[in-house]
């Protein structure tokens, strides 16, 4: 991989979403950090591996990319659908998948010394070169395997499968129990599929 080192910068996004499959852009702070939908990401400077990996577009890419994040950090880490990185039954790490062309930008927050309130951190300890190293070959390992692979290691890790939980789409939302990812990657809840949203643990 190569590494392009920024001490501030708005989003790794923008600045990875114009280099070749290969590239990854790490910072110790960013201005404008981007959720999905429109939302923030926030991280005071220094805090936390905040990075963007451009890599091959490939099928589930947000769940191969969720499964190497729980992998980079640790066997307590799980997952919850689409893809959250969760410590303890909070949020650990946020993951943004963007396709350009053949190209995905994944853009991965992972709270190290600081986390918002609720929300879970990995530890002032950690050291954030090896994390990004592990991140790296994790990221690797995974988007080249097949997708069964990643669908049965994203089982795995599976926080959401099992539990009731509340879907959140654009003008509805209802609840029933997680049954399961479907070949897509789409969450199956109380028979229905769900390909794009969000997810509320309930119990
Ligand atoms: C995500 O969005 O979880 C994807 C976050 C991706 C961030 C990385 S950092 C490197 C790269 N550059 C960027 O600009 N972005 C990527 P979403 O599922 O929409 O969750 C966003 C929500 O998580 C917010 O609305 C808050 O409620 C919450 N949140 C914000 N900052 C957080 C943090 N540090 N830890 C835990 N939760 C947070």
């Amino acid at each position: 991989m190569k590494v392009v080192r920024l001490a501030t910068t708005p989003s790794t996004q923008e600045v990875a979403r114009d280099l070749p499959a290969g590239s990854v852009v790490v910072t110790d702070h960013q201005s404008a950090g981007r959720g999905r939908l429109g939302r923030t990401w926030e991280t005071p400077p220094g805090t936390a591996l905040l990075a963007s990996f451009v890599l091959p577009a490939r099928p589930l890419a947000s769940l191969a990319a969720g499964v190497a994040v729980a992998h980079a950090c640790g066997p307590r880490a799980r997952l919850k659908w689409p893809n959250d990185a969760m410590l303890g039954g909070a949020k650990l790490a946020g993951i943004l998948a963007e396709l350009h062309g053949d190209r995905v930008v994944v853009g991965i927050g992972i709270n190290l010394s600081w986390a918002p309130p609720g929300a879970a951190m990995l530890g002032a300890g950690t050291d954030r070169d090896a994390l990004l190293e592990r991140l790296a070959a994790e990221l690797e390992r995974w988007f080249a395997a097949p997708d069964a692979e990643v669908l049965a290691a994203w089982r795995e890790r599976a926080d959401t499968l099992g539990r009731t939980v509340s879907v959140e789409l654009p003008g509805e939302r209802f609840q029933g129990l997680a049954e399961d990812v479907a070949d897509d990657g789409s969450l199956i809840v109380a028979g229905r599929t769900v390909a794009a949203g969000d997810v509320i643990h309930l119990r």
